[in-house]
């Protein structure tokens, strides 16, 4: 039964980039939407995200972070989730972790996204070693939602390009179970070329399931962030962990056509905000 009483808090931990949507400015407005508080620690502030756009401006917040963890701390603020996507600096691993220790509960959850790189390459700034600090991160968490490009990095393994076989991704998702989380929801899975989805893994029950969308053409700059985002908004509404899948691949994949049928410049983010009144349905709170 969902508490209608108990309004969910979450703790945000992702850059700002302030033009091109991924990370706060997109946790933010989709959690919020789904009826939950969202606390921002951000990582860094930029002028745009670091994908395809040069000139960037970037303001490292690493020496902000343990000040403002102590200051919640001593607010005695509780979280429903910890939530942490962009990290800024390799210390920033340290930090996040010593937040963890702050501030997990027994019933709180702790979703890491291992933000690093997508379609077989290494964001900007990024860097194998860093790679190996980001599986120390997951280890601590209670769910983590790579791609297959932040998955091998996490293994320690090459990267294949789709399509892929049943076979392999379960093998994937038993691995990345065995570093620690006790779910896994791995995006970036398709077998066939015309879809495009996420496989989703319970330690528990060694449970494994999929959801698919049909692929849009393009890539698009975000989206890793919107799925995730909204996966957690579904999750904190008590959804199971396939059903929060497939709910964040539909407000995923509407988002994105929208944005394709615009023809927006692939790098601006998608168009998430127009997806609000399908999702809410989709989560029952409209
Ligand atoms: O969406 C991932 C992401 C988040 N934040 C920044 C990025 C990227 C991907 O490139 O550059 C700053």
């Amino acid at each position: 039964m969902r508490n209608k009483t108990h309004q969910k808090r979450v703790a945000a931990i992702h850059d700002l980039s302030g033009f091109g949507k991924c990370s706060l400015t997109v946790a933010l407005p989709i959690l919020s939407a789904a009826g939950i508080e969202t606390s921002a620690l951000p990582t860094a502030i930029l002028s745009t995200h670091t994908g395809g756009i040069s000139g960037y401006t970037y303001h490292d917040l690493t020496d902000d972070m343990r000040p403002v963890m102590n200051h919640w701390k001593s607010l005695d603020i509780r979280f429903d989730a910890i939530y942490t996507g962009y990290l800024g600096s390799f210390e920033q691993l340290d930090i996040v972790k010593e937040f963890f220790d702050t501030f997990k509960t027994e019933n709180n959850l702790i979703l890491v996204d291992p933000v690093m790189g997508d379609n077989g390459q290494l964001y900007t700034n990024f860097t194998l070693e860093f790679a190996a600090g980001m599986r120390t991160l997951c280890q601590k968490a209670d769910i983590i939602v790579p791609n297959l490009t932040e998955a091998a990095l996490l293994l320690g393994e090459t990267f294949h390009p789709g399509p892929y076989s049943p076979a392999y991704i379960e093998n994937i998702l038993r691995k990345l179970g065995t570093l620690g989380p006790a779910k896994v929801v791995l995006t970036g899975v398709y077998f066939k070329e015309d879809e495009l989805g996420a496989a989703t893994y319970d330690r528990a029950n060694n449970q494994i399931d999929y959801v698919f969308t049909q692929k849009v053409p393009g890539y698009y700059h975000g989206t890793g962030d919107v799925f995730a985002s909204a996966l957690l908004a579904a999750l904190l509404n008590e959804f199971s962990l396939i059903d929060s899948a497939a709910i964040a691949a539909h407000f995923t994949t509407a988002s994105i056509r929208r944005t394709y049928e615009a023809n927006t410049d692939y790098r601006f983010g998608v168009n998430f905000e127009q997806s609000f009144p399908d999702f809410l349905k989709e989560l029952k709170l409209l």
